[in-house]
């Protein structure tokens, strides 16, 4: 069952603790950041926009930039280690598989953003330090959260470069869609271990003055059939939503189990993305060799009788086994990509927001089904 819990802070006057601006990078460590480059470009639609590399005076990583609308991805590989911080890219490829280093988040003022990080409990990676170029200056911090992931708070003051300093522009890999797949990030899930949401729900509203959005997992629903607890944060302004997932004791191994014994511990789960066309973009993910999870034709049957009218016909829902939901606000349509990688690790989702301010978890039912059919296919159910 899902309850609404209010957490908003008191008074509306009250100044937000933690200024956010939105997502500014989701930054990936992978064994072939090449090859991961063409993958994000010809099957996500995304565009190259910047690299730093051997070339341009990084010998020890290569880094590729894509984006797609206000969506940015980074894709790391190590060359050569050189330096602790080559090392580590390199042990956490090794330990991880590929995954997410970073959910760096834009701040209007990263030096005050890290004090009060700091100054409630956050531990510092990287004190507030000025990169600059000849495109400007950014300020960059770091502070650590679950597992071997940070948030990098970025704050760009006008820099007007293709990312960051050590980066110079790059052209598309492929011709890029004439419409975006995705518009923005809309979501970034982390899966902790058993027991640890909370804490790490505390941690978020603690250190980032982040409130508790009122759509949850309760451990009822999670017994029944979901084997997972979710909660999910967000800044003041619901620029950036930080969903939260902790197994849950159920008859089945948990999905959030199955992650945290391949990727290692705890890290980030899944990435949404904003679209505004889901039709047109399944189609096209599909066609480039996306695979999506299946839904039963029987969803289909009954969605009609309880989401209503939807922008895209039931039928089109039906062929491309996209999911609907539907809440006080208004509704939204999603669809979740299996693992893309080898290790059952992080996936995507893809989803059309029309009012509604939720998660889907009217779909958790058959989402969760499909997620268990896939873990039985790879034996680990
Ligand atoms: O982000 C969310 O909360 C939804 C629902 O393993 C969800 O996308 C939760 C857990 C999960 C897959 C999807
Ligand atoms: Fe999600």
């Amino acid at each position: 069952m899902t309850e609404t819990i209010h957490t908003a802070p008191s008074t509306a006057r009250q100044a937000d603790p933690f200024p956010v601006k939105g997502m500014d990078a989701v930054v990936f460590a992978v064994g072939n950041a090449k090859q991961a480059a063409h993958y994000y470009s010809t099957a996500f639609g995304m565009r190259l926009v910047a690299y730093s590399g051997p070339e341009n005076g990084s010998r020890e990583t290569a880094s590729y930039v894509l984006e797609s609308g206000s969506a940015r991805f980074v894709l790391t590989s190590v060359i050569k280690p050189v330096t602790d911080r080559g090392r580590w890219l390199a042990d956490h490829v090794a330990a991880h598989g590929d995954g997410v280093i970073d959910l760096a988040i834009e701040v209007p003022d990263a030096r005050a953003a890290y004090a009060y990080a700091i100054e409630h409990g956050a531990t510092g990676l990287e004190e507030p330090h000025e990169v600059r170029d000849e495109h400007g200056t950014v300020v960059l911090a770091a502070i650590a959260t679950y597992g071997e992931t940070r948030h990098t708070l970025v704050e760009r003051s006008g820099y007007d470069g293709p990312y960051l300093p050590g980066f110079t522009a790059a052209g598309p890999i492929v011709e890029p869609p004439s419409h975006r797949f995705f518009q923005a990030i809309d979501h970034c899930v982390g899966n902790v271990e058993l027991g640890k949401m909370d804490e790490w729900v505390t941690f978020y509203n603690k250190v980032m003055g982040f409130t508790n959005m009122k759509e949850f997992v309760g451990d009822d629903i999670a017994t029944e059939y979901s084997a997972l607890m979710s909660k999910v944060v967000a800044d003041g302004r619901r620029k950036v939503k930080f969903p939260l997932n902790e197994p849950a004791i159920a008859r089945k191994k948990s999905q959030i189990d199955e992650y945290l014994e391949f990727y290692g511990g705890p890290g980030v789960q899944h990435i949404a993305l904003a679209t505004n066309d889901i039709v047109a973009t399944v189609r096209a993910m599909r066609a480039a060799g996306v695979e999506f999870l299946d839904t039963p034709d029987s969803y289909y049957d009954t969605l009609g009788e309880w989401v209503g009218e939807t922008r895209v016909p039931i039928e089109e829902l039906r062929e491309l086994k996209i999911l609907a939901d539907r809440d006080e606000d208004g509704y939204l349509l999603q669809i979740f990509t299996k693992p893309v990688q080898d290790r059952p690790t992080v996936f995507f989702e893809m989803i059309e927001r029309h009012g509604s301010m939720g998660f889907g978890k009217g779909n958790f039912k058959a989402l969760f089904e499909a997620i268990e059919r896939e873990q039985a296919r790879r034996g680990n159910l």
